[in-house]
């Protein structure tokens, strides 16, 4: 018995040592394991108690036990000081002069970041933004907006049906009849948003592209209003300098109808590749609401009148980004959008 515990007491003043002059923690963690894990010394000596007289065991099993335990308490101590020591070696080693660790940040995709600028252009002279649906019906992109059935001005548009009814819009015109069936005079509303065409691809169009549409309905409207509210948007989204034109053209839903130029941000209206030497650039279509579409919703022509635009977000963006091909707005390549 006394040889036993004799043994117990070496063992417990050793593994102390041990453990006191541990420097890591798997140093910390061979010791541990050496003595109280499963094969352990010290579990060991539990299995040598049935050697000892019967009425010896229980003292000795307490002995051995309570030396197990202080053992774990030492240990547990040990893991403390260690993490201690190891936090201020950290802070000792840290070198503040280091550069700091570049933390990536997204960014907004240039479509929507010349969206917001135009959103906040337009809300800065009153108008309301409204959304509408990408799945549009024949009669909000065609029938209401006084395209004639089986006219050629349906072909103007080439479009991605989904049934008899139902087709991607192709332009953000619609959302004008959706407002106005709401609503009465007087509404003054911009609608950006996608739309959709089936034609031909290439640098300058795009089978899904932006467009925002802007339109006001109230007494005595005008096309000096229109052609005042373009001019304040061109010149804030693209400087000072910008000149606007109207072309005389023609869209089902307005009349008069024009087309909407503006001097070539790139060579100030002197003539390069990009506006191929005319000097303007066309950036969307605007003109007098049709007293037709008026009809189709119940507003008095007589009473009212209003305008309406709808300009290319994507062409707007080409611009004042200087971008030459629209695909890379839509091709997700990091090293473009990086960029912005
Ligand atoms: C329209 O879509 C009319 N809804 C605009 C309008 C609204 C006229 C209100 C009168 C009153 P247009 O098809 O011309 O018109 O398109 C307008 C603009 O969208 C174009 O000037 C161009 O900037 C842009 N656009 C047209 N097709 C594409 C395309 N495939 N890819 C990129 N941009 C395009």
């Amino acid at each position: 018995m006394d040889d036993f515990l004799k043994d117990l007491k070496n063992l417990r003043k050793k593994a102390e040592d041990e453990i006191s002059r541990a420097t890591t923690f798997s140093e910390l963690e061979r010791i541990k394991t050496a003595y109280l894990g499963r094969k352990g010394i010290l579990t060991s000596k539990f299995k040598d108690l049935v050697s000892l007289p019967e009425n010896k065991r229980p003292e000795a099993g307490e002995i051995a036990n309570e030396i197990k335990l202080e053992l774990q308490k030492i240990v547990s101590q040990k893991i403390e000081k260690l993490k201690i020591k190891g936090k201020k070696e950290k802070e000792e080693t840290f070198d503040y002069t280091l550069p700091g660790i570049k933390i990536a940040t997204g960014k907004l995709h240039p479509l929507t970041q010349i969206s917001s600028q135009i959103v906040e252009i337009f809300y800065g002279m009153g108008f309301e933004v409204v959304y509408g649906p990408f799945v549009e019906t024949n009669y909000y992109n065609f029938d209401a907006l006084n395209f004639p059935l089986d006219h050629p001005a349906r072909d103007m548009m080439d479009t991605f049906y989904i049934d008899e009814k139902r087709l991607l819009r192709t332009h953000t015109s619609p959302v004008q009849i959706r407002v106005f069936e709401r609503r009465k005079p007087p509404v003054r509303i911009l609608a950006p948003g996608r739309v959709y065409r089936n034609e031909a691809i290439n640098a300058r169009s795009y089978c899904v592209f932006y467009q925002v549409e802007g339109f006001y309905v109230d007494y005595n409207v005008t096309m000096a209003d229109l052609k005042g509210v373009l001019l304040a948007f061109v010149q804030e989204l693209f400087g000072k300098d910008v000149s606007l034109r109207f072309r005389a053209s023609f869209f089902p839903f307005t009349e008069p109808s024009a087309e909407v130029d503006i001097s070539c941000v790139i060579c100030g209206g002197k003539g390069c590749s990009v506006c191929k030497h005319r000097g303007w650039l066309e950036i969307g279509g605007a003109g007098m609401i049709d007293p037709e579409v008026f009809k189709a919703v119940g507003y008095d022509p007589e009473t009212y009148s209003g305008y309406a635009f709808g300009m290319g977000i994507d062409r707007m963006a080409m611009l004042k980004y200087r971008i030459d091909d629209i695909r890379l707005f839509y091709e997700n390549d990091l090293r473009f959008l990086r960029q912005f």
